[in-house]
């Protein structure tokens, strides 16, 4: 019966077992799963859209390469994930409608606008370094095909990463207005990539069921003062500020202590009402209009060699 199977399952996840898409799973694991790739996915693919804003302004051939790169790079882990899910028995057109609907989450973060150059920095240093913080514990997910799809999505992050943090470290070593920028990009970037690992783990309502399947690893809380402890450092090393006037290294604890997060702007952002939220939605619903002929063309030429082939 379903109780039976469901502790054998659990003690599959207890041994570290991974679980394959044939292999049976309680509805619950398999929706969870659905939920949390299926709006991983999406976030890799509206990511796109704030760094897509400068590819075209960026200030060197060398910058415009790397930045493209990475935009493809997202590209590609919006695709691996779909795959995952889809493994799951999920239709990637049903995905891709809650998104284009308004009814799937994507990450809070790509809500917000990319104002200046700076801001391709900050992102590839505080985002990807969040989104890295959050996705190497995911390579030892319990399911087997989302905890391979973020073992190659992690070397590509950390790549990301590094380049981010290298264009911050060049513009903190700038000119003045150079400086004052790369300070402005962290000062706006800073407290939503704190956002981004979720809400505090007392409010987090998945977290505890995940852990228990192996999904999840670490709490968000834990995940999100990992970030703190390794940023911060790297913040002092190019000169610049943190804008949070209670962060300070606690000597107690081995940790730094940081402020108190606007969880109201959080959730007003996770509902749609966030500084970029209409406009991202619109640019992914026109993207998927306009690449109709694509799908259309790619489903001609599948038939046609169907028919060639039973001919
Ligand atoms: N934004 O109970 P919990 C990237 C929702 S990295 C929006 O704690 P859970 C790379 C949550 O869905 C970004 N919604 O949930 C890149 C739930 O609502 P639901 C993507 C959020 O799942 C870099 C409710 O709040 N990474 O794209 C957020 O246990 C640069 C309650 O929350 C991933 O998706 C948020 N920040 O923990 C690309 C990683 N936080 O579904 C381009 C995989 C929470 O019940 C450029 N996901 N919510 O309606 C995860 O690890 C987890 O899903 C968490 C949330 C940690 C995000």
């Amino acid at each position: 019966d379903y109780a039976h199977l469901e502790d054998q399952f659990q003690a599959r996840i207890d041994a570290e077992e991974k679980i394959e898409p044939k292999d049976w799973m309680p509805d619950k694991y398999r929706k969870t799963l659905i939920r949390q790739i299926s709006q991983h996915a999406h976030s890799e693919i509206v990511g796109m859209l704030p760094e897509g804003n400068w590819v075209t302004r960026a200030p060197s051939l060398r910058r415009k390469v790397a930045l493209l790169a990475k935009v493809q790079d997202e590209a590609g882990h919006g695709l691996y994930l779909y795959g995952a899910a889809e493994t799951l028995g999920a239709e990637r057109d049903d995905l891709l409608d809650e998104l284009h609907t308004g009814n799937a989450k994507y990450s809070s973060i790509f809500n917000y606008p990319t104002l200046s150059w700076a801001d391709i920095g900050a992102i590839g240093w505080l985002v990807d370094g969040a989104a890295i913080m959050n996705q190497v514990p995911l390579c030892r997910c319990s399911y087997g095909p989302y905890a391979r799809a973020m073992v190659r999505v992690c070397k590509e992050e950390s790549f990301h990463q590094r380049q981010g943090y290298e264009i911050m470290l060049t513009l903190a070593r700038g000119t003045e207005a150079q400086k004052k920028m790369a300070q402005d990009a962290l000062n706006r970037w800073w407290w939503p990539s704190l956002m981004m690992f979720g809400p505090n783990d007392a409010e987090s309502k998945h977290t505890a069921q995940s852990m228990a399947w192996k999904i999840k690893r670490f709490t968000n809380d834990e995940l999100r003062q990992r970030f703190v402890d390794i940023t911060a450092p790297q913040a002092e090393f190019i000169g610049l500020t943190i804008p949070d006037e209670h962060l300070k290294y606690n000597e107690e604890t081995g940790h730094y202590d940081f402020g108190p997060i606007n969880w109201d702007e959080f959730w007003q952002v996770v509902s749609g009402e966030g500084p970029c939220n209409r406009q991202r939605l619109k640019a992914r619903r026109r993207a998927h209009e306009e690449g109709q002929w694509v799908r259309d063309a790619a489903l001609a030429h599948a038939e046609k060699r169907r028919q060639r082939q039973a001919a």
